[in-house]
């Protein structure tokens, strides 16, 4: 019989005051949750305590109250329940996604939905880029007939671009879609948040759409959100490799479930940096594509949208 781990009572008897008392809890669950209500649709859910899943809810479960109000709930994943939705109608339900480690890594773990039959593989541990379409090019020769769909890098993909002549070669249907955001943006990321100003991250891509053609698979290319449902659709259904690439907001910041004062700090030594060095562009395309983003959050909460959308439609050219 294993033993059982779990924090100790007064750990216990901490957490369960916290969760009790408070109105808007949030569970980040980590890998260790892995296939404990992978169907619960409100699966965006930590309180520090170390010990196993299954041991430590044991003890905790009997202390906490039964909460009916789901208000925050539901305001704080109505976007990814809107979102894994429609992802859910495109993507087979036992579909096989490969990852990269920047961040196609990141939405994948926000909006992607593990139902269970799913699979996402990915280099989380090594870190290692240009992953997606090598582990797609093994899923799909181990699984021939499941949907295998990368999500790629425009850098990870430019560094093992010839594996697509494998699928070719090998005739394996892997659905591939690159995230083409120009940048190396997770690198990019990091040396801001260090107080540096953007340098050396600028990927000059070519076609990548045009380079798959010409090697007789499907490529398309989307430039705009409105094409993006038919065209990844359309690459679902062709019956052989393909590949969709998606031109996406360089600026979209990824952010950290925590963000550390060294992180804060170094931000806004890049960003005073940059306006010195005459990069206020750069920083004024920054502020808009996440004012966007805070723009779909408020639109779920009627009365702030009301006061602040006239002045956010000032900085972002939107009404
Ligand atoms: C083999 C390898 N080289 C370099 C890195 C450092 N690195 C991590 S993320 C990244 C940028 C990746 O760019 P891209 O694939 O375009 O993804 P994005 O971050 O833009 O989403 C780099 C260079 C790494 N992790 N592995
Ligand atoms: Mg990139």
């Amino acid at each position: 019989m294993s033993p059982v781990m779990r924090p100790d009572d007064q750990a216990l008897t901490a957490a369960a005051q916290v969760l009790n008392a408070a109105s808007r809890v949030t569970v980040l669950a980590g890998a260790g949750c892995a296939g404990v209500e992978y169907d619960n649709p409100y699966d965006v859910a930590a309180v520090a305590l170390v010990g196993t899943v299954m041991d430590t809810l044991d003890a905790l479960l009997p202390m906490l109250t039964v909460k009916t109000d789901s208000g925050h709930l539901d305001r704080m994943t109505a976007h990814y329940r809107r979102a894994r939705a429609r992802l859910d109608k495109l993507a087979a339900r036992d579909a096989v996604f490969t990852v990269d480690v920047d961040t196609p890594c990141i939405w994948a773990a926000r909006y992607l939905h593990m139902n269970g039959d799913r699979r996402l593989i990915g280099s989380f541990n090594h870190g290692s880029m240009a992953n997606a379409l090598p582990h797609a090019v093994g899923a799909q020769s181990s699984f021939p007939g499941r949907q295998v769909i990368a999500l790629s890098g425009d850098g990870g993909l430019a560094m093992l671009l010839g594996e697509l002549i494998t699928l070719r070669q090998l005739r394996l249907p892997v659905k591939v879609v690159v995230f083409d955001n120009g940048a190396l943006s997770f690198v990019e990321l990091e040396i801001r948040a260090a107080g540096i100003v953007t340098y050396g991250t600028d990927l000059d891509n070519p076609d990548f759409a045009g380079i798959v053609r010409a090697s007789g698979l499907f490529g398309a290319k989307v430039d705009k959100a409105g094409e993006l449902e038919d065209t990844l659709r359309a690459a679902f259904a062709h019956d052989g490799p393909a590949l969709v690439d998606v031109r996406t907001a360089r600026q979209e910041l990824a952010l950290p479930p925590k963000l550390s004062y060294g992180q804060l700090k170094g931000f806004t030594l890049f960003a005073t940096r940059t306006i010195q060095s005459g990069g206020g562009e750069e920083l004024l395309e920054l502020t808009k594509t996440n004012l966007r983003e805070l723009e779909v959050e408020w639109q779920q909460r009627g009365g702030v949208r009301a006061r602040i959308r006239p002045r956010l439609g000032r900085v972002t050219g939107r009404r």
